[in-house]
């Protein structure tokens, strides 16, 4: 496969021409472009360039405003909301972000809750930024209906990803993104147009058999990670981002949808802690024990979470992005 090496500033370039050839405002061909950018810079293919894609497709389709100012509201002494309008939720999410710090600060603990918004971006993007301002962070999302509960056959659940990020100062942060099902959907979808086979215990074909074929996947359904407790906790994240924050679960967003195709439409929650709200005077001597933590997973050999995407943005940084030529020219047709 023929490959295109690009710039980390030329591929911002060149998604931020494509959402603006296509309707999309300023403000969310700016935020939709670094996002993309961001997920390829870090390693994160299926959230990455390949995302504009069907972030375009479901303009098209109707599905998605391409202009919609958010409304921010401060709900609560701890709760903002941010209405997204039917657009992507990235604006919506970086307009309510100053306000849910400032209530982490003052409560100790605040929930934004983001409505009516259509989603597609890795949540690592939305807790990082909390992490770089001393806060724990939390984020979840629910999707379509792709995935079967642990025990059943047919889609409900969302692929359903959670987030958390913890802060380390000067270190990188500790964060894991992770879909609730056993892949992200993007990450077959990849396997699919590469016409690659994905592992066993993805998914299963319409009749319930299990499947390495990420197209018989695709329409039949997904499985959670770890049986029984993926799949609780990906009930979990329709009760958050669905009915607690009054958004859509999965099944209802792909009801929605109405077989146009289009990305998931809903809510996201997102919570953030200040550890010096909970420990006064004694937070730097609790922070420096989470740091024993994270040493003693390292004595080990283990990975933190996060460490692969650092490594993948600093050799980013430096060489530029690795494009399959294929989906660049694709991407670079949607610009006419
Ligand atoms: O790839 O899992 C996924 C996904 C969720 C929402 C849109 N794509």
């Amino acid at each position: 496969m023929t490959t295109v090496n690009i710039a980390l500033n030329d591929a911002y370039v060149l998604a931020f021409e494509v959402l603006r050839a296509n309707g999309f405002s300023q403000p969310h061909a700016d935020a939709i472009a670094r996002n993309v950018t961001a997920g390829e810079r870090d390693g994160c293919a299926s959230h990455g360039l390949w995302r504009l894609l069907g972030i375009v497709e479901t303009l098209r389709k109707g599905k998605v405003s391409p202009d919609a100012e958010p409304t921010i509201v401060d709900r609560a002494p701890a709760i903002v909301k941010a209405d997204a309008h039917g657009a992507y939720s990235l604006c919506a999410y970086e307009q309510a972000l100053p306000l849910l710090i400032e209530k982490a600060r003052h409560c100790g603990i605040a929930a934004l809750a983001i409505n009516r918004c259509v989603h597609f971006s890795a949540l690592f993007a939305d807790v990082e930024p909390l992490t770089e301002v001393g806060l724990v962070g939390y984020a979840c999302t629910p999707s379509h209906a792709w995935v079967a509960p642990a025990g059943g056959t047919q889609p409900l659940f969302g692929t359903n990803p959670i987030a958390f990020g913890w802060p380390r100062g000067d270190k990188p942060p500790f964060i894991f993104d992770m879909a609730t099902s056993a892949a992200a959907r993007g990450e077959i979808q990849l396997h699919q147009r590469a016409g690659k086979a994905i592992p066993e215990g993805w998914g299963i074909d319409s009749n319930g058999q299990p499947t390495t074929d990420p197209q018989a996947v695709l329409d039949g359904a997904m499985l959670t990670f770890g049986g029984h407790k993926g799949s609780a906790l990906a009930a979990m994240v329709e009760l958050f981002a669905g009915p607690l924050i009054g958004d859509m679960t999965s099944a209802e967003s792909l009801a929605w949808d109405n077989g146009a195709g289009g990305l998931p439409y809903g809510g996201e929650l997102i919570l953030a802690l200040d550890p010096a709200r909970f420990l006064g005077d004694d937070a730097a001597s609790h922070l420096e024990r989470a740091e024993t933590l994270f040493s003693g997973m390292q004595a080990q050999g283990a990975r933190l979470p996060g460490e692969r995407r650092y490594q993948a943005r600093q050799q980013s940084e430096q060489q530029g992005l690795n494009l399959s030529r294929s989906l660049y020219d694709e991407i670079c047709t949607l610009r006419k």
